[in-house]
């Protein structure tokens, strides 16, 4: 004898065995994910930027000099790949704490294709 024959009225119990769950077949996309970016300037200090990827990102110190050494040569460079209210929140803090500091540092979010 199962457990529901056990437990659960007869009415209940066939119900139970005549209802079949379908697995659902239409596959739903998984949620978009969005690149933070930082962008060059003429100002902020080398230094500066990497603290930031250290203090934002979780980066050891040499691979944010990698990534702050990219964006310097290259004009831009990825800090990070997240969830859209994450790297809203990334940018913000970036932002902000540039702001604080006088320096012009931007840092944007776009959508990881
Ligand atoms: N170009 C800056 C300098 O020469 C350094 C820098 C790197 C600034 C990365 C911004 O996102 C940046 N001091």
């Amino acid at each position: 004898m199962t457990l529901s024959e056990f437990t659960v009225p007869p009415m209940a119990a066939r119900h139970q065995e005549d209802s079949v769950i379908h697995a659902e077949r239409t596959k739903i996309a998984p949620p978009p994910l969005y690149k933070v970016l930082l962008l060059n300037d003429d100002y902020t200090p080398m230094e500066f930027v990497i603290h930031v990827l250290e203090r934002f990102f979780q980066m050891h110190r040499e691979q944010a000099t990698t990534v702050m050494l990219k964006v310097h040569n290259e004009g831009a460079g990825l800090a990070g790949i997240y969830p859209h209210d994450v790297a809203e929140t990334k940018v913000h803090q970036v932002r902000d704490f540039a702001r604080n500091h006088q320096h012009p540092l931007q840092c944007v979010m776009e959508e990881n294709q």
